[in-house]
């Protein structure tokens, strides 16, 4: 029986094999078993991906060392830490680094050219007492878009796109950057849309660092990219005005759509150092499941502090909580 595999299977097919990042190939893989038609004539092919899905797990949870694995592996993939993981993308010398180095511990290299950042770095900040972990990335440019970037875009929580706003054709080198990574069917957008017309693409939440915005040319360029960009959120960015950074976390915080409850012990005050973090809508129960699976089950009911409510309000566990209420379990 003829496998009558469509042109889209085969394009993906020769992408999959031109491969060599296993956590990348392994997402084709996985793109093309869920695109191949499933009927008699590819039984065969299906039972092939099928195998070749689970020797690439096992490579990649084997961490590579036994197999001599390349140190891309590690690069295509960072543990996210803390109540979201945002990368941070953009053209080359747009402060990308500069700005991790400036809202993290880690420390990056920066450079005053181009193609500085050869790999991915992590670190951890703290806004309004929530952790987030931010990334840094080499460049995104018409010579180079690293294997291992597309993945870590495709995990990531949120997109930041750092751009030098005040040199001039920074608007050919964002269009280069959306173009290459829709190229690579990763599309940058201020909302996720709520059908995906085609599941091979990736819709990725993203705002925009208007960045060195208070350099010469730079309140142009600001204006410049709200025009070309009307839909996205853009913060003004500098690295010479703290309140400019505290603005993107800001900016970070309330792109996420998540909310902050804090904890209360009977006859203790609150804990505001350690909030739990839901997406919004979440419930009571969610938040004892955030806790602990155990505690959801136990949980008979709780009480409630915040804005609109009665101090100490005894709510169901459907109850739906907003951003800095104050909870008390009581199981
Ligand atoms: N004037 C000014 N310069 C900045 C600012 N942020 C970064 N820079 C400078 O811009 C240059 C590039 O900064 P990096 O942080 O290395 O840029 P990058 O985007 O990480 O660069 P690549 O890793 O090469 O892509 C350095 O000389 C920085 O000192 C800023 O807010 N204002
Ligand atoms: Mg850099």
């Amino acid at each position: 029986m003829p496998a009558n595999l469509t042109p889209q299977y085969y394009a993906l097919e020769k992408e999959f094999k031109k491969e060599n990042d296993p956590y990348e190939k392994l997402r084709l893989a996985k793109e093309l078993m869920a695109i191949i038609p499933k009927h008699k004539g590819t039984e065969k092919l299906q039972a092939e991906l099928k195998a070749k899905i689970s020797q690439l797990k096992k490579q990649i949870e084997g961490g590579g060392k036994k197999h001599g694995v390349r140190q891309a592996d590690t690069l295509s993939h960072i543990d996210r830490e803390g109540a979201a993981q945002v990368i941070l993308i953009g053209p080359p010398n747009s402060g990308k680094s500069s700005l991790v180095d400036s809202l993290t511990h880690a420390k990056p290299l920066i450079g005053d050219y181009p193609y500085t950042t050869i790999k991915p770095l992590a670190g951890m900040m703290v806004y309004d007492t929530v952790p987030f972990q931010v990334i840094d990335t080499p460049p995104i440019s018409e010579e180079l878009l690293e294997t291992f970037l597309l993945s870590l875009i495709r995990q990531a929580d949120l997109v930041a796109v750092v751009v030098d706003v005040s040199t001039p054709g920074f608007d050919k080198r964002l269009k280069v950057l959306f173009d290459r990574l829709e190229e690579k069917r990763v599309i940058l957008t201020p909302e996720i849309p709520e059908e995906v017309e085609d599941a091979r693409f990736a819709y990725k939440k993203s705002f925009f660092a208007a960045h060195k915005f208070l350099d010469e040319n730079g309140d142009i360029g600001l204006e410049k990219i709200k025009t070309l960009y009307p839909d996205f959120n853009i913060v003004p960015t500098s690295i010479l005005e703290d309140e400019t950074l505290e603005n993107f976390k800001a900016m970070i915080f309330n792109s996420l759509n998540i909310i902050r409850i804090y904890t209360k012990r009977v006859g203790h005050e609150p804990d505001f150092n350690d909030p739990i973090i839901l997406p919004n809508g979440g419930t009571v129960e969610d938040a004892a499941y955030a806790l602990h699976k155990d505690f959801a089950y136990k949980l008979q009911f709780a009480k409630i502090w915040g804005d609109g409510k009665h101090e100490g309000q005894r709510v169901k566990n459907s109850f739906v909580l907003t951003d800095k209420d104050i909870i008390e379990f009581h199981i």
